[in-house]
């Protein structure tokens, strides 16, 4: 069994650490890829993250976990409220799926508060920061752990 877990990313992330901090934090891309691989380690787990500004991306990355990884947590972006298609991709994913939000999606427009992803996640993080991706990556490690 794997234990590798996926950290996938969707558009504009890549900005992550370089504009709207007020909404999106000071922390990069690799920032969240470090910490999330010691929490992972702690685990015996380890991540790999992917960041794509495509939807085709994404989901060839997601048919690609379904060979490699015992889970995916995913920031699909803008695509988390637009997107049947990553939505299909992850149903055909088995190992658990933590959709993650660095702000309360909740507390802004109302376009964002609503989630094709949501309909296949194991748990949705939203409002967290960065941190909500260890957060995330431990949930996935406890859920993988206990099916063993
Ligand atoms: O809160 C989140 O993590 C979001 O998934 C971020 C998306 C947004 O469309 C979702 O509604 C909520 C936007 C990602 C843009 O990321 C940037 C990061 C830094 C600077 C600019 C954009």
């Amino acid at each position: 069994m794997s234990k590798l877990i996926y950290i996938l990313n969707g558009p504009n992330l890549n900005l992550l650490g370089q504009r709207q901090p007020e909404i999106y934090g000071y922390d990069t891309l690799a920032d969240v890829e470090r910490n999330c691989a010691a929490v992972a380690a702690e685990k015996g787990f380890e991540v790999k993250l992917f960041q794509s500004n495509h939807e085709g991306v994404v989901i060839d990355t997601i048919h690609e976990a379904r060979q490699t990884a015992c889970g995916i947590v995913i920031n699909p972006g803008a695509f988390t409220h637009t997107s049947v298609a990553i939505l299909d991709a992850l149903n055909a994913f088995e190992g658990p799926v933590i959709e993650c939000h660095i702000s309360n999606v909740h507390k802004r427009e109302a376009f964002r508060h609503h989630s094709y992803i949501s309909l296949r996640a194991d748990g949705v993080m939203a409002g967290f920061g960065v941190e909500g991706y260890e957060l995330a990556v431990r949930r996935i490690c406890s859920i993988v752990s206990a099916k063993k």
